[in-house]
C-alpha cells in the first residue's frame, strides 16, 4: 500500500505533468519488452554461470540492464559479459583504497584474468558498490571462456587497451597527490576514450561479429567513439559534486580553473554566476558529439540494437537539458524525471523521432543560454549544428504519406516556400507534363452529341437554307420580274430570255455609238 505522501505527490505529478504521467502507465500497461532473457534460448538463463551473471547485472547497472536484456539472440548475452568484464575493471579504477603501485598492474593485466579459470578478486574497500561482482569474479570468467572467437578478440583486445588507459591516469592522479588527473580538454577526450569511446568501439565491433548489424560498423571508430563520449561526458558533468565530495575530480581543469582557484570553490553561492559558466564550458563539449551520435544511429538496422544504443544517448541529451543552467549540479544530483524518461524510451526507436528529440532539447537548452555566457555564441552554433542535421536529412516540409516534393514546379498555395527553391523541372518533364495536360483537356470534352447539341445544329442548317434558299429565291424573283414582265411590255410577245439579253446589248452598243 503506497502512502499517502506517494498518491499526493502523485497527484500532483499528474496534474502539472499528464503528457509524463501518462507515458508512465502506457509503459507499465502496454510496452512489450522485445526480447526477456528468460525466453530467449541463446541468453544462456539455463547455465548457473549465467545466471549469476545476469543477477550481477542487474545489481551493478541501473541504466544499462534493461536495455542489455531486450537485445536480440546472443547479443544479450555477449554484451551482458562485455558489460561485466568492464565493470569489474572500473571498479578496480574507482576504488581509492587500493594503493597505485597495486592498482596499475592489476589494470594492465586484467584482460589476461579473463583467461584464468577461476579468477576472482578479494581487495576491493568495504564501500566499493560492485565488490560483490569482483570477489565472484570467476562466473565471468567461465561465461567469457564459453563466447565465440569473434566476440572474445573484441572483448579482449577493448580490455587490454582500457587497462592500460586507466592505469595511466590513475597513475597521473597519483602523482599529482590525488586530487585530479585531467588537464587539457584533449587530455579529457583521451581520458574519456579510454573509458567510454572503446565500449563504443568495443560493442560496434561486437555487433558485426553477431551479423546483425554491418560488418562495417566495427570500424566506424570515430562515430562509436563519439558514442561512448556523449555518455562520459554527461556522466562526468552531472556527477560533479558526488566525485569531488568523494575526492576525484573529472571535470578538465583548463574549464574550472578558469573560474575558481580550486573545483570546490564552485560551490560557494558567490561564485554562483562563474559556477554556471563553467557547466556551460561542459555542456558545450559534450554536446559537439550529438551530431556523430545522430550519424552513428542512422548506420544501425536491428531494432534491438538501435534501442540499446539510442535509449542511452536521448537520456544524455535529456540530462544535459535539465542540468544546464541548474546550480543545483554544485549541491546534490540531479536527474531527469521518471516520466520524462519514460516517455523518451517509448520515443526512441528511430533515428527520424531521435533526432527530433535531439533537436527539441537542443531548442530547450538554446532558449535557456544567457547572452553574457561566454559560451553563447557556443551553444547557439551546437544548437544550430544540431537543428541542421535534423533538417537536411528529414526535412519539415516532407510529410509522411504525402508525395514528395522533387522540383518547384511541385509548390502550391499552402505549402512550404522552400519548395520554390528546389530546382526547376526538365525538359522532359515539361513535354511529359504538356502531353498530360492535352491528354486531360482532351478526356474532358462530351464524348456524344446529347438531343440538345442536334436541336442547336437543326437550328442552325435552318438558318443556313433559309438563307440560301431565300438569296436565290429573290434572285430568281428579280430576273423574272425585270426580263420576264418588261419584255413582255417592250414586245408584242413574252421575250425569251437570250432575246432580251441580245436586246441590252445592242441597246447598250447603240448608246456607245451615240456618244
Ligand atoms: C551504445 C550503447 C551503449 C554504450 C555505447 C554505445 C558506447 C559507450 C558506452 C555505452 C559506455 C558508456 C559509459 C557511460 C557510463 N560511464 C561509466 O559507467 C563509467 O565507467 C566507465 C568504464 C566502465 C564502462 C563499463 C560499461 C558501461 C556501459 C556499457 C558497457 C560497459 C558495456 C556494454 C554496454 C554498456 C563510470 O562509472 C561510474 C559508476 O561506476 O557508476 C566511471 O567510473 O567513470
Ligand atoms: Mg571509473
Amino acid at each position: 500500500m503506497p502512502s499517502p505522501t506517494k498518491v499526493a505527490q502523485f497527484l500532483w505529478y499528474a496534474l502539472y505533468r499528464p503528457t509524463e504521467v501518462k507515458h508512465i502507465i502506457t509503459y507499465k500497461l502496454w510496452r512489450d519488452p522485445l526480447n526477456r532473457i528468460d525466453q530467449n534460448p541463446e541468453s544462456g538463463w539455463d547455465r548457473e554461470d549465467m545466471k549469476k551473471c545476469w543477477a550481477f547485472l542487474d545489481a551493478t547497472s541501473r541504466s544499462f540492464a534493461a536495455v542489455i536484456h531486450e537485445l536480440d539472440g546472443d547479443l544479450s548475452r555477449v554484451v551482458a559479459i562485455f558489460y561485466l568484464v568492464l565493470r569489474g575493471l572500473d571498479t578496480v579504477e574507482d576504488d581509492m583504497t587500493i594503493p597505485i603501485e597495486r592498482k596499475a598492474p592489476i589494470l594492465e593485466n586484467f584482460y589476461k584474468y579473463l583467461e584464468q579459470d577461476g579468477w576472482n578478486f578479494q581487495e576491493s574497500g568495504p564501500d566499493e558498490k560492485d565488490r560483490a561482482l569482483l570477489q565472484e569474479f570467476q562466473h565471468v570468467v567461465a561465461e567469457f571462456k564459453r563466447l565465440d572467437e569473434g566476440y572474445r578478440t573484441a572483448i579482449s583486445d577493448i580490455t587490454k587497451k582500457m587497462g592500460q588507459g586507466m592505469a595511466r591516469y590513475a597513475k597521473i592522479h597519483a602523482a599529482s597527490g590525488g586530487k585530479f588527473s585531467v588537464d587539457t580538454l584533449a587530455s579529457f577526450d583521451l581520458y574519456c576514450h579510454y573509458v567510454a569511446g572503446l565500449v563504443g568501439e568495443g560493442l560496434s565491433r561486437l555487433f558485426s561479429a553477431s551479423g546483425k548489424e554491418s560488418i562495417y560498423l566495427g570500424d566506424q571508430l570515430t562515430l562509436s567513439n563519439s558514442m561512448g563520449l556523449m555518455l562520459q561526458k554527461t556522466n562526468i558533468l552531472r556527477d560533479f559534486r558526488e566525485d569531488t565530495d568523494e575526492g576525484r575530480v573529472f571535470w578538465p581543469a583548463e574549464i574550472w580553473s578558469k573560474y575558481a582557484s580550486k573545483p570546490e570553490d564552485l560551490y560557494r553561492p558567490e561564485n554562483k554566476e562563474k559556477a554556471l559558466w563553467a557547466l556551460s564550458e561542459m555542456t558545450v563539449d559534450a554536446l559537439a558529439h550529438a551530431t556523430d551520435a545522430l550519424d552513428y544511429l542512422t548506420l544501425l538496422s536491428n531494432q534491438s540494437v538501435f534501442n540499446f544504443c539510442a535509449i542511452p544517448q536521448v537520456m544524455a541529451i535529456a540530462t544535459l537539458e535539465t542540468t544546464f543552467m541548474n546550480y543545483n549540479v554544485f549541491h546534490r544530483n540531479v536527474k531527469i524525471r521518471k516520466g520524462e524518461a519514460v516517455g523518451l524510451i517509448l520515443g526512441a526507436t528511430n533515428p527520424r523521432d531521435v533526432a527530433y528529440i535531439f533537436r527539441d532539447y537542443a531548442r530547450k537548452i538554446h532558449a535557456k543560454a544567457r547572452a553574457n555566457d561566454p559560451s553563447f555564441i557556443k551553444i547557439a552554433v551546437l544548437a544550430g549544428r544540431i537543428e541542421q542535421w535534423t533538417e537536411s536529412r528529414y526535412p519539415s516540409f516532407i510529410t509522411v504519406g504525402q508525395p514528395i516534393p522533387k522540383t518547384s514546379d511541385d509548390w502550391a498555395p499552402g505549402m512550404d516556400a522552400r519548395i520554390k527553391q528546389l530546382p526547376g523541372p526538365s525538359q522532359d518533364v515539361l513535354d511529359q507534363k504538356f502531353a498530360q495536360q492535352q491528354a486531360a483537356e482532351r478526356a474532358a470534352l462530351p464524348q456524344k452529341m446529347t438531343k440538345e447539341d442536334y436541336k442547336f445544329l437543326a437550328y442552325v442548317m435552318l438558318g443556313i437554307f433559309g438563307l440560301v434558299g431565300g438569296v436565290f429565291g429573290l434572285s430568281g424573283l428579280g430576273i423574272w420580274y425585270f426580263f420576264g414582265r418588261e419584255g413582255a411590255r417592250w414586245g408584242a410577245d413574252k421575250m425569251p430570255l437570250r432575246t432580251a439579253v441580245e436586246t441590252v446589248v445592242a441597246t447598250a452598243r447603240a448608246v456607245k455609238e451615240e456618244l
